[in-house]
C-alpha cells in the first residue's frame, strides 16, 4: 500500500526536507511504496536547496481526499455495446456481479446490463445475437465522476438501492465500476506526518487517511488513533534533527545530498542556531551531517537567504499565506503568520497593504484575530502586526513602534515565544 510522507500546510524548508529524507530512510528500512509530498507550493528557499543538490523536490499535492477513482474495482469488467448479448450475459455470469456497465461506441456510459431489466425483452423477442447496445439497459444508476471526493457522495451512494456505480472521467468516458461495499473500505493509502501533528495544520483530507507515523517537534494535539502508531517527538529545533537521529539509530548513513537537505532544514528552522528553540541535539546532528555533506550550515543558510525576500517576491496575500498557522484556543480561532525579512525597511514599506490583506483573511476565514510576525534572523528581532481582538492586542507585553507594529526584541520563535504570550493574553 502507498504511504505518503507530508509536512504541514504552507510548508517551510524543515517540513519539506524532513519529509524527503524520511522517505529515503523508510525505503531503506523496508517500506516499498513511499512518496514524500508537499502540502503546498514549494517556498523559494526549499526550491533553492533541491536545485543546489540536484534533487527532484517532493511533488506538490493539494489534498489527500479519497476520490472515486481510488475505489474503482478493476476486476469488474466493462461490456462494449457492440458485443452480442449472448457473450455479454456469459461475462455477467462469470463476473459474479448483479450488473455490469456498458460502454457506447464513443466511450461514454450507455447504461447497466442488468438481468431484471431484460426479462420483458426476452419474453417478447429474446434474440441473443443482437448487440448489447440495442437491448434495454438500466439507466437510472448514479453515475460518478472519477474526481468526486468520496465524502461528498458516500451517503447518497450507500442509500441508493443499486450496488454498482459506473464511473466516468472528466470527458464523460466510462472507466469502470465502484461496488457499494468499497465505500466502507479503508483508503488505498496511508500517511506519515512530519513537522506537525494537528489535523488543522495538515494537508486537507488528512482526517480521512490513517496516520501510521508522526515525526515532530511541536506541541502534541493529535487525534486518538485506532491502531498503535510510531510517534517520534522531542524538544529540538528542527524535525530534520529527529530524522538525522533516526538514520543514526537505524545504523544508516544518508547520502551527501540528503545530508545537505537535512542541514538546510536544521539551519532554516533554528535560524542558524540563533532561535531559542535550538538545542545541543540540533548542533551535534548538524555537525555529523556536515561531515557527510562537505558543506556547512552557514553556507547553505547563505544560499537560502540569497533568494529574494518574501515581501518583494509575493503579493501581500501570498506573503501572509506562505507560513500561516491556524489555532483554536480558548474558544478563539486565530492565525499567526510568520515571514523572515532581513530588512525591516522593506516590511515597513509594505505594512499598510499587509494590514489590508490581513483584514481580508480575518473576514474570509471568520477569525477572531490574526497576527503577522516579521522576523529578522540576522539581528534576532521580530515585529508584529495584529488585527482583530483589540483586547488581546492590548494584553500583549510588547511596545508599539512605527507603522502600528508591536516591537518584539529578541523574539524569534512563533511557537516558543509568541504563542505563549498570546495564550496568556487570552
Ligand atoms: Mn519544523
Amino acid at each position: 500500500m502507498k504511504t505518503y510522507i507530508c509536512g504541514h500546510r504552507n510548508p517551510d524548508v524543515d517540513s519539506i526536507t524532513s519529509a524527503y529524507a524520511l522517505a529515503d530512510l523508510r525505503r531503506r528500512t523496508g517500506m516499498a511504496d513511499v512518496e514524500a509530498i508537499s502540502a503546498g507550493r514549494l517556498p523559494p528557499r526549499a526550491k533553492w536547496v533541491f536545485e543546489h543538490f540536484n534533487l527532484t523536490p517532493p511533488r506538490v499535492k493539494r489534498d489527500v481526499y479519497v476520490r472515486v477513482r481510488h475505489l474503482v474495482d478493476h476486476a469488474v469488467p466493462v461490456i462494449d455495446a457492440a458485443m452480442p448479448m449472448v457473450d455479454a450475459l456469459r461475462k455477467l455470469e462469470e463476473s459474479g456481479q448483479s450488473s455490469l456497465p456498458v460502454r457506447a461506441a464513443d466511450g461514454s456510459f450507455a447504461g447497466m446490463l442488468s438481468p431484471a431489466k431484460l426479462v420483458n425483452f426476452f419474453l417478447s423477442r429474446g434474440d441473443l445475437m443482437i448487440p448489447v447496445g440495442r437491448a434495454p439497459l438500466h439507466q437510472c444508476a448514479q453515475v460518478l465522476n472519477e474526481n468526486d471526493p468520496v465524502h461528498d457522495i458516500r451517503l447518497s451512494a450507500v442509500r441508493n438501492t443499486h450496488n454498482h456505480f459506473p464511473v466516468v472521467d472528466e470527458k464523460g468516458k466510462l472507466l469502470g465500476t465502484v461496488v457499494k461495499r468499497a465505500f466502507a473500505e479503508e483508503p488505498p493509502y496511508r500517511i506519515i506526518l512530519v513537522d506537525h501533528n494537528e489535523t488543522d495544520q495538515g494537508i486537507p483530507g488528512l482526517d480521512e487517511v490513517p496516520v501510521v507515523e508522526v515525526v515532530d517537534h511541536h506541541r502534541i494535539a493529535f487525534a486518538t488513533t485506532r491502531d498503535p502508531i510510531r510517534y517520534t517527538a522531542d524538544v529540538v529545533g528542527s524535525t530534520c534533527t529527529l530524522v538525522a537521529r533516526m538514520y543514526r539509530a537505524a545504523g544508516e548513513r544518508p547520502s551527501r545530498e540528503i545530508a545537505g537537505v537535512l542541514i538546510a532544514g536544521i539551519a532554516s528552522d533554528t535560524l542558524l542556531f540563533q532561535s531559542p528553540t535550538t538545542t545541543d541535539a540540533d548542533r551535534s546532528m548538524c555537525s555529523w551531517l556536515e561531515k557527510i555533506c562537505g558543506e556547512t550550515a552557514e553556507s547553505l543558510m547563505q544560499g537560502m537567504m540569497s533568494i529574494t525576500s518574501t515581501l518583494q517576491s509575493m503579493t501581500p496575500d501570498q506573503a501572509i499565506a506562505s507560513d500561516a498557522k491556524t489555532y483554536n484556543e480558548a474558544g478563539r480561532k486565530f492565525v499567526l503568520a510568520q515571514i523572515e525579512e532581513t530588512q525591516m525597511l522593506i516590511f515597513h514599506q509594505h505594512a499598510s497593504e499587509l494590514v489590508e490583506a490581513m483584514d481580508r483573511k480575518l473576514r474570509a476565514e471568520a477569525l477572531d484575530f490574526i497576527g503577522l510576525m516579521v522576523t529578522d534572523p540576522v539581528r534576532g528581532n521580530s515585529e508584529l502586526l495584529f488585527r482583530g481582538a483589540e483586547a488581546v492586542r492590548r494584553a500583549l507585553p510588547f511596545r508599539k513602534g512605527p507603522h502600528d507594529v508591536l516591537l518584539m526584541p529578541g523574539v524569534l520563535s512563533r511557537k516558543k515565544q509568541l504563542l505563549p504570550e498570546i495564550l496568556s493574553a487570552l
